[in-house]
Parts: C-alpha cells; sequence; structure tokens
C-alpha cells in the first residue's frame, strides 16, 4: 500500500467527528505507522459476536472478519478498542494504549497448569473509576485488590464511595480509603445530592474515557445516569434488590457523556482475579514497599524473618496487620502467576514435588 492510500483510509472517517469519541493525534500516528484498509471506528459495545461501533458521525454493527477471529486473543476488539472496519466487518484491531483485564473468573483454580485466561474489560481507558457503595460493599481489603488490579494494567485509579446518603459522617471513609490508597482520589457520592458531580466531571472532559467497575449493586448505573442527568442505563429496582447476585447491567458499554467524554459502565465483578504480575503491588502497597527498603534481607517476605521493618511497623502499630496479610497473599497470588508465565507449567510441577522431597528428607534427618 503506498503512503498516498493509507493516509486517505484515516481521512475517511472526520478525525473531528473521531475526536468525540475519543480519537487523538497519538491514535493518529498508530494508525498511520500500520497498515490499515477501512474506516476507523470506535467499538461502543460488544453484544456477543456482534460489534457496535462508532466514528462520531453513525453507529453500525459489525462482525470480527475471519482474519480477526483467528488472530490470537490480544487482538480480538473490546469495549473501547479503536478499529479498522467497513459496513459489516471488522478488518483490524488498532494497537492499544493500554487495556484494562483480568483473570477470567475461576481461572485461577484451574490446576492443568494452564496460563491464567485473560479476559479483557476495556481499551484505551484514561481512568478507572473503582466504584464502592458505603454499604456492605464496604471493604479495604477488595480495594487494594482493585488499586493492584488497575496499577497492574498501567492505568490511572479514582475510587468513588457511593451512597454518601447513608452515613451521617461518609468523610470518616474517604479517610480510611485514603489510609490504603496513597495519592489516590478519593471521591464521596450521592444519587440524592448529587456530591462529587464536578469533582468527577475533572475525567470525563472532552475526549477523556473513564471506566467504571466495581461489585455488583455498588451503584455503577445510578452513578452513569447522575452524571449523564438522565437515566440513560438500567439500575436495580428495590424489588429486584433482594434477588442476590444478579447483575443488572449485563453489557459493556461506552456512554457517549455530555461533559464531552465517554464512560464505560460495566457488569459488577464477582471476583477480582489478576491475570499476570504487572508489578502494580509496588504502587498499591508503596508503604510496604519502602517499609521493605529497611529489612535485613532483600528477598524478605515479611513473615518471620529477623530484622524485618515491616514486622516491625506492625508492632509499633505503624502498619495494620491486616494491610501485611492482604499484600502477602497478593504477592504470593503474582509471584506464583509470573513464575508460571516463566516457566512451562510441567517445570513448575516438577519443582514443587522436587521442594516437597527435600522437605520429606529433611524431616526423616
Ligand atoms: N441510598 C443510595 N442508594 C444508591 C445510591 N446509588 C445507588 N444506589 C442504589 O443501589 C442499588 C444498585 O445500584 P446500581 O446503579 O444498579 O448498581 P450497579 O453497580 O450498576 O450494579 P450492576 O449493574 O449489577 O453491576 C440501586 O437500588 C440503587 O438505587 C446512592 O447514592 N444512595
Ligand atoms: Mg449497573
Ligand atoms: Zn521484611
Amino acid at each position: 500500500m503506498t503512503e498516498n492510500t493509507k493516509s486517505q483510509t484515516i481521512i475517511s472517517s472526520s478525525p473531528e467527528k473521531l475526536s468525540l469519541l475519543g480519537w487523538n493525534e497519538s491514535f493518529e500516528s498508530t494508525a498511520a505507522a500500520a497498515d490499515l484498509n477501512g474506516r476507523i471506528a470506535r467499538v461502543i459495545s460488544v453484544q456477543r459476536n456482534l460489534f457496535l461501533v462508532g466514528d462520531g458521525q453513525e453507529e453500525w454493527l459489525c462482525a470480527p472478519s475471519g482474519r480477526v477471529l483467528k488472530s490470537n486473543n490480544g487482538d480480538y476488539p473490546v469495549t473501547g478498542d479503536w478499529v479498522c472496519a467497513n459496513e459489516t466487518v471488522v478488518t483490524a484491531v488498532l494497537p492499544r494504549s493500554n487495556i484494562l483485564s483480568r483473570a477470567e473468573a475461576g481461572s485461577r483454580y484451574s490446576r492443568n497448569g494452564s496460563i491464567t485466561r485473560e479476559q479483557p474489560i476495556a481499551a484505551n481507558i484514561d481512568t478507572v473509576l473503582i466504584v464502592c457503595g458505603l454499604d456492605r460493599d464496604f471493604n479495604l481489603r477488595r480495594l487494594e485488590r482493585y488499586l493492584t488490579l488497575v496499577y497492574n494494567c498501567g492505568l490511572n485509579p479514582v475510587i468513588v464511595l457511593t451512597k454518601a446518603d447513608l452515613h451521617d459522617d461518609p468523610e470518616q471513609y474517604v479517610m480510611e480509603v485514603e489510609s490504603i490508597a496513597f495519592g489516590v482520589p478519593v471521591i464521596l457520592s450521592s444519587m440524592q445530592d448529587e456530591r462529587g458531580r464536578s469533582e468527577l466531571e475533572c475525567y470525563l472532559g472532552q475526549g477523556m474515557t473513564a471506566a467504571m467497575i466495581g461489585s455488583s449493586g455498588a451503584g455503577k448505573s445510578t452513578l452513569a445516569n447522575m452524571l449523564y442527568g438522565n437515566d440513560i442505563q438500567a439500575t436495580r429496582t428495590v424489588s429486584s434488590s433482594v434477588g442476590k447476585g444478579r447483575h443488572t447491567t449485563t453489557t459493556r458499554e461506552l456512554i457517549r457523556m455530555p461533559q464531552g467524554g465517554l464512560l464505560m459502565d460495566n457488569p459488577g465483578i464477582r471476583e477480582i482475579a489478576f491475570h499476570e504480575d504487572g508489578h502494580g503491588i509496588e504502587n498499591s502497597f508503596a508503604d510496604i514497599q519502602e517499609l521493605a527498603e529497611n529489612c535485613r534481607f532483600a528477598d524478605c517476605s515479611h513473615g518471620h524473618e529477623p530484622g524485618c521493618a515491616v514486622l516491625q511497623a506492625v508492632e509499633s502499630g505503624e502498619l495494620a496487620p491486616e494491610r501485611l496479610e492482604s499484600y502477602r497473599k497478593m504477592k504470593r497470588e503474582l509471584d506464583y502467576l509470573s513464575m508460571r508465565r516463566n516457566k512451562s507449567a510441567d517445570r513448575v510441577e516438577k519443582e514443587r514435588w522436587k521442594d516437597i522431597t527435600m522437605l520429606i528428607r529433611n524431616m526423616k534427618k
């Protein structure tokens, strides 16, 4: 393909209109470098094997092309992706600036040694809003997992505490969350008095994309409606709120907001499972990371070693034991994932047996 036709490909969708969906110069140069053929559009939502794509002017449904279908998992379009499409088919997925993904539910328990399957949630995201209700949903340990997940993907988290109206002094929860989420903005919101609206609007300016994650019932769709100024997303009704484990939202969808940006509503997450180690823990547990610099051993696990600065901080009351416990659990999970990635499952298994044999031998001594 000549330079000329390449640039024509891109012009066939109007860049000004595309910018309404978050298109910018950075995507433009990625697209120019790729060998593309078709019209550029963004995936607005995925419905089974069909993609609703839009270019700022119109929206249409496409099926993936054979090539896209055959390509490996990572190339399969997800909501938020920039793609090349004609009237009926998505022909290519543009390189992503980032992807928010986790392990497929249940897959981390798979015992056959296979790598956990990645479940992409969204692509090309500027901010991830971790939505947590100030009701039974509120859980610092869960928030730590969400933060690690988001940092693992190299993304920017913002914590939104919904249902602030349920408390006389919701600020105390903000302080609690701030004590485990250093430097992360924590925003209180309520559908009753539109608290948090202006703070949240900072993440929804022209061309910006924010994605919401959180448990089912946390109030994500309610928040979307509040920010939109109209009921565009269905929310859980009081009568169905007794039905446990029901997800009100079932599709991942990008909503074009009146503020000029895009907001992605998501179904609730049941299990926050990591699919690989992206060193997110270094950000989500920066306090422990810093303390660990003073541990006697460089590879200290902060469990039993002498001269452990982290354990000392727990003893002196500087660090909550639950937080250390949460860190150690996540660290083990992530270490396991990276080990599995680096070695074949077979080798891992062999070594495990070697360790066990050694252990038994030592015990007999
Ligand atoms: N009191 C109070 N209730 C709220 C608030 N926000 C949401 N709720 C209630 O919480 C319930 C769940 O809200 P949804 O917005 O449907 O929750 P969701 O996170 O979208 O849930 P899924 O779509 O299942 O993931 C509904 O009954 C809402 O009315 C709030 O600010 N205050
Ligand atoms: Mg919802
Ligand atoms: Zn230590």
